[in-house]
């Protein structure tokens, strides 16, 4: 299977750790979003011309969700990483959901909003504090985001955390996002490496794309 991919892009860092946790080994394809021949093959797949887009023997797939999906119906027979079970499914669901729609939605507005104006509006400040809050309250009531093991929605609201990076974001008000990172991290033996890429790529680009940015 091949990942068109940029391990800068949360989407896709969420994609290369469902990969990871099933023991699944993807061709990764390097595509930059700015690059126009990367632009040009990625759109011959993919009308969206988004990453991470995903090629399984011809079949592709993308909106990273539809393809964590797709991994886990493919190779998570047990329902490890999402349950069987539809109470506990449903609250893995509404956790995607709550980070598609809702979480992730606002760290993005953010990054947005720094690279404007080099600050966070009042408005904003305000949507990201009520995600981050709710956020708090969903780590410290399981002993992970929706279950009592690691689950799809643990990966995917990891990357929105991690993305926080981006504006600098300060998490010292909640101590249960801290410490259920440091859980979830622990869940990748190759964490440390995977973060460092991130940030050694994330940096690169910054400097490129964004230099007003503070990384
Ligand atoms: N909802 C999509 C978002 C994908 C997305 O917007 N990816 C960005 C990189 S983070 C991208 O490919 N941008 C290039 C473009 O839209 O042309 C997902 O979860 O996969």
């Amino acid at each position: 299977m091949e990942l068109y991919s940029d391990v800068i892009s949360p989407p896709c860092q969420n994609v290369l750790l469902v990969a990871k946790k099933l023991g699944i080994t993807l061709n990764v394809k390097k595509s930059d979003i700015h690059d126009p021949a990367d632009i040009a093959a990625l759109t011959k797949l993919n009308p969206q011309h988004t990453i991470p887009t995903l090629v399984d023997d011809g079949h592709v797939i993308w909106e990273s969700y539809a393809i964590a999906l797709y991994l886990v119906e493919k190779y998570d027979q047990d329902g490890v990483l999402y349950p069987k079970d539809p109470k506990v499914r449903s609250v893995v669901n509404q956790r995607l959901f709550f980070d598609i729609g809702t979480l992730y939605k606002n760290v993005l507005a953010g990054i947005d909003e720094m690279i404007a104006d080099k600050r966070l509006s009042e408005e904003l400040e305000r949507k990201l504090q009520q995600a981050l809050d709710l956020t708090e309250k969903f780590v410290t009531e399981r002993p992970f985001i929706a279950a009592d093991h690691l689950t799809l929605a643990d990966i995917f609201v990891l990357g929105s955390i991690t993305t926080l990076e981006w504006i600098r974001y300060d998490l010292e008000r909640y101590p249960g996002i801290r410490s259920w990172v440091k859980k979830v991290t622990a869940e990748f033996p190759d964490y440390d490496e995977f973060h460092k890429e991130i940030r050694k790529e994330s940096k690169k680009y910054i400097a490129t794309h964004c230099p007003d940015l503070e990384y």
